[in-house]
C-alpha cells in the first residue's frame, strides 16, 4: 500500500515538472473518455484511412484513425527493402529521371483525387521536393503507378494540388531558375533571367495517366503552397508566393524585407482558351515519365523532350497578384470556394480574401500598380477581413465543414479554431510541440468529413520513450465534434510527415485489391504454371522462369550457371489467395530480396561473385513449411562445361551424377 502511495506522489511530481515546460495552459490531461474514443476493438476496422507523407523518407504511410495504428509504408520516390521497390528490374524504371536513377527524395504533400469537389477514393498524389516530380498512387493496390518529372523547376515544394474534378494536378517551383535549355548564366542576373514555373499536369479521368499540359512562365519569385478554387471559384488556382524581393542570396534576411508578398490568382480556364488560340509555345526540355503497368507487372520510363509554355505577359486576364502579409506560407480555400486564407509566417493577422471581391476588383481594374508586368489587385479591394491576434506563426488552415477553420501555429505551438464568417477566434489547444501541417478528414474538399483534426508536429522531445538523438515524429489526434477541441491521442509516425489527408474507410475498403489474376499476367518472363518453369541461356544472361507456391519453388535445383553470367530470377507467385505473398532471396546477392504478390512476376538480378553452391529461399512466412521453401544454384567457373539443367523433386539424377563424377 505504502509503496503505491509513494509511486503516485512521484508521478504527480513528475507530472507537475513536465507540464511546467509545456506551452501555457497546456493541460496534458486528456478528457476521461479519450481512451474510449480512440479504442478500436480487436478485429474491428478504423473509421478513416489516414494517408501521410513521409517527408525525408520519400514515402507515404497509411494509418487508421482514430486508432493511430500504422498499416503500410508505400515507397514512392525511394527504394524500399520491405518489397524490393527500386531494386527489382520491374520497379527500377519508376525511379528514373532525366538525371538518371535517383533512389531517394523528399515527399511533402498528399492530394487525394476528387470528383465534384469530394473524395472519390481513386488515387493519391505526392510530390518529390528535391528532384521535381509528381507521383500517382493507386488506392486499390496502394502502390505507386506513375511518376512524372517536372522540367524548368527547382524544389517542387508547392505541389501537388488538385482541381475539384482532378482535371489537373498542379505543381509550382520553389526555386526560380532559368529555363533548363538555357541555364548557363550569372546568378546575379536573377531578376532578368530566372523564372518561376507553374506546371499544370492533366490527369486522364479513366486511366489516371498524367501529362504536362502546360507550364506558366511567371516572374522569378518563390512559390510555397497552393489550392484550387472550388464551387464558385472552380477554374481558378491560388498560390502563396514569397521572395518577391527576388533575392538570390541570404533569403532569411533578403526575402523578409517587404511588408507584403503575394497570393497569385490564376484563371486556368482562361489558360486553356489561350492554348486553343495557339498562344502556347513549345520549348525544348528533358523529363522522365514513368508508368507501372498492372498487367505486365513492369514499369517503363520514357524521356520527353519538349514542354508547352504560356507567358502570362502575352495573355491578359490570366494571372493577378494579391498582396498578402508577410511571407505567406499556407494558402487554403474554404469548402464554398468563396474564401481564400493566406497564412503569413511572419504576420500578426490571418488575411481572408473574398472570391467575389477578387472578381469585382478585376472587373473594375482596382489595381495597386503591377509587378513585373502583372497587375497587383488592391489589398483592401480583395480582402474579406483579417483574423485578429490569432497566434504566432500561422502555417496552414483546414475546414471542419461546420463553417469553421482551424489554423496551425508553429511558433505558439497550437491549433486555433475560428469562424469563417465573423473571423472570431473560438478555441485554441496546445500541440506538443510546434505543429506544422494539420489535417481534418476531407478538410481540403467541398464536403469535409470533420470529426477529427490531426496535428503533425515538428518537435517530439519528451512525448515518447527516448530512442537516442533521433526520435520518432509525433502526431496528435483531437476530437473536433464539439465546441472545444479535445486531445485524444498521441501516435508516432515514420519519416517526417508533412501534409496528410484522411478519407472514410468505406470509400477505399471495398476496392482494395486482393490478388492479381494469374491468367491476366502479361509479364514477358512469367511462368503461369509449373510446366512453364524453365531456365534459358541467352549469351551470358541466364533467365530463370521460376514459380513459387506453398511451399516450393520450381525449379529449385539449378546447375550450369557460370561466373560472368547475369542471372535473372523471374519469380512468378502462382497463389490466387489473398495475403499469400512469397519472398525471394539469394545468398551473396548485392541487390535486394524481393516480395511477390499473388499472381505477380518480379525479377531479381544476380551476378554471382564466386564458384560454389548458392542457396535461395522464400523470405515471407507463407505456410507451416515456409522454412522448407528453399533451393540451390550451382555456380561453376567461367568456361566450365557443366550443362544448364534445372529441376524440382528430382533426386540424384543420373546426368547430374555423371557430371558430379567429372
Ligand atoms: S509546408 S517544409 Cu508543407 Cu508547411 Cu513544407
Ligand atoms: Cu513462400 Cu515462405
Amino acid at each position: 500500500m505504502k509503496r503505491t502511495i509513494v509511486a503516485v506522489a512521484a508521478l504527480a511530481a513528475l507530472g507537475l515538472h513536465l507540464t511546467s515546460c509545456k506551452p501555457k495552459d497546456a493541460g496534458s490531461a486528456v478528457s476521461g473518455d479519450a481512451a474510449q474514443k480512440v479504442y478500436v476493438t480487436p478485429g474491428q476496422h478504423d473509421e478513416f484511412y489516414n494517408i501521410v507523407s513521409g517527408g525525408f523518407n520519400g514515402q507515404m504511410s497509411v494509418y487508421g484513425l482514430p486508432s493511430g495504428r500504422m498499416f503500410k509504408i508505400i515507397p514512392v520516390f525511394s527504394t524500399f527493402p520491405e518489397n524490393g521497390w527500386g531494386y527489382s528490374e520491374e520497379t527500377k524504371p519508376m525511379l528514373n529521371t532525366s538525371h538518371g536513377y535517383i533512389p531517394w527524395d523528399d515527399l511533402h504533400h498528399i492530394s487525394l483525387s476528387q470528383t465534384k469537389g469530394e473524395h472519390d477514393g481513386r488515387w493519391a498524389f505526392g510530390n518529390a521536393n528535391n528532384t521535381p516530380r509528381v507521383a500517382r498512387i493507386s488506392l486499390s493496390t496502394f502502390r505507386t503507378d506513375e511518376i512524372i518529372e517536372l522540367p524548368n523547376s527547382g524544389g517542387n515544394h508547392s505541389s501537388p494540388f488538385i482541381t475539384e474534378n482532378t482535371e489537373y494536378v498542379v505543381a509550382s517551383t520553389r526555386f526560380s531558375v532559368p529555363p533548363d535549355n538555357d541555364g548557363d548564366m550569372p546568378i546575379s542576373s536573377f531578376k532578368k533571367n530566372f523564372k518561376g514555373y507553374i506546371s499544370f499536369i492533366s490527369v486522364d479521368p479513366q486511366s489516371g495517366h498524367m501529362g504536362i499540359k502546360f507550364q506558366l512562365k511567371m516572374p522569378g519569385i518563390s512559390f510555397d503552397l497552393a489550392r484550387a478554387g472550388k464551387g464558385k471559384s472552380h477554374g481558378w488556382f491560388f498560390f502563396s508566393c514569397y521572395n518577391t524581393e527576388q533575392a538570390s542570396t541570404l533569403l532569411e534576411v533578403n526575402a523578409s524585407q517587404k511588408d507584403k508578398d503575394f497570393i497569385l490568382a490564376v484563371n486556368w480556364k482562361k489558360a486553356e482558351e489561350y492554348l486553343k488560340q495557339g498562344k502556347g509555345k513549345k520549348v525544348a526540355a528533358k523529363y522522365a515519365h514513368n508508368l507501372y503497368d498492372e498487367k505486365t507487372h513492369s514499369a517503363t520510363s520514357t524521356i520527353i523532350n519538349e514542354v508547352m509554355t504560356l507567358d502570362p505577359k502575352e495573355c491578359p486576364g490570366l494571372v493577378y497578384f494579391m498582396p498578402c502579409p508577410k511571407s505567406p506560407h499556407g494558402c487554403d480555400v474554404d469548402p464554398t470556394g468563396e474564401f481564400i486564407v493566406g497564412s503569413g509566417k511572419l504576420a500578426a493577422v490571418i488575411p481572408v480574401f473574398s472570391f467575389d471581391k477578387i472578381q469585382k476588383a478585376i472587373a473594375g481594374k482596382t489595381y495597386d500598380g503591377e509587378f513585373d508586368g502583372i497587375p497587383v489587385l488592391k489589398y483592401e479591394s480583395v480582402l474579406y477581413g483579417e483574423v485578429q491576434k490569432p497566434g504566432l506563426g500561422p502555417l496552414h488552415t483546414e475546414f471542419d465543414g461546420q463553417g469553421n477553420a482551424i489554423t496551425s501555429f508553429f511558433v505558439s505551438s497550437e491549433l486555433v479554431k475560428w469562424n469563417i464568417k465573423d473571423l472570431k477566434v473560438l478555441d485554441r489547444v496546445p500541440t506538443y510541440y510546434s505543429v506544422g501541417h494539420l489535417s481534418i478528414p476531407g478538410g481540403p474538399t467541398s464536403k469535409p468529413h470533420g470529426k477529427y483534426v490531426v496535428a503533425y508536429n515538428k518537435i517530439t522531445k519528451d512525448r515518447y520513450l527516448p530512442t537516442g538523438p533521433e526520435l520518432t515524429q509525433s502526431a496528435q489526434l483531437y476530437d473536433i465534434s464539439g465546441d472545444k477541441m479535445k486531445l485524444l491521442l498521441d501516435f508516432p509516425t515514420v519519416g517526417e510527415p508533412h501534409y496528410a489527408e484522411s478519407i472514410p474507410a468505406s470509400l477505399l475498403e471495398k476496392n482494395s485489391k486482393k490478388i492479381f489474376k494469374i491468367e491476366e499476367n502479361g509479364h514477358k518472363y512469367a511462368a503461369k504454371g509449373e510446366k512453364e518453369a524453365k531456365v534459358v541461356r541467352e549469351g551470358n544472361q541466364v533467365h530463370v522462369y521460376i514459380t513459387a507456391i506453398r511451399s516450393h519453388f520450381t525449379p529449385d535445383n539449378i546447375e550450369g550457371v557460370k561466373l560472368g553470367d547475369e542471372v535473372y530470377f523471374h519469380v512468378t507467385n502462382l497463389e490466387q489467395d489473398w495475403d499469400i505473398p512469397h519472398g525471394f532471396a539469394v545468398k551473396g546477392s548485392n541487390n535486394a530480396e524481393i516480395l511477390i504478390m499473388p499472381g505477380e512476376t518480379q525479377t531479381l538480378k544476380w551476378v554471382p561473385s564466386r564458384v560454389g553452391i548458392t542457396p535461395i529461399y522464400c523470405t515471407d512466412f507463407c505456410s507451416a513449411l515456409h522454412q522448407e521453401m528453399q533451393g540451390y544454384v550451382r555456380v561453376s567457373a567461367k568456361g566450365s562445361n557443366v550443362p544448364l539443367t534445372f529441376s524440382t523433386g528430382k533426386t540424384a539424377a543420373p546426368e547430374a551424377e555423371k557430371v558430379a563424377k567429372k
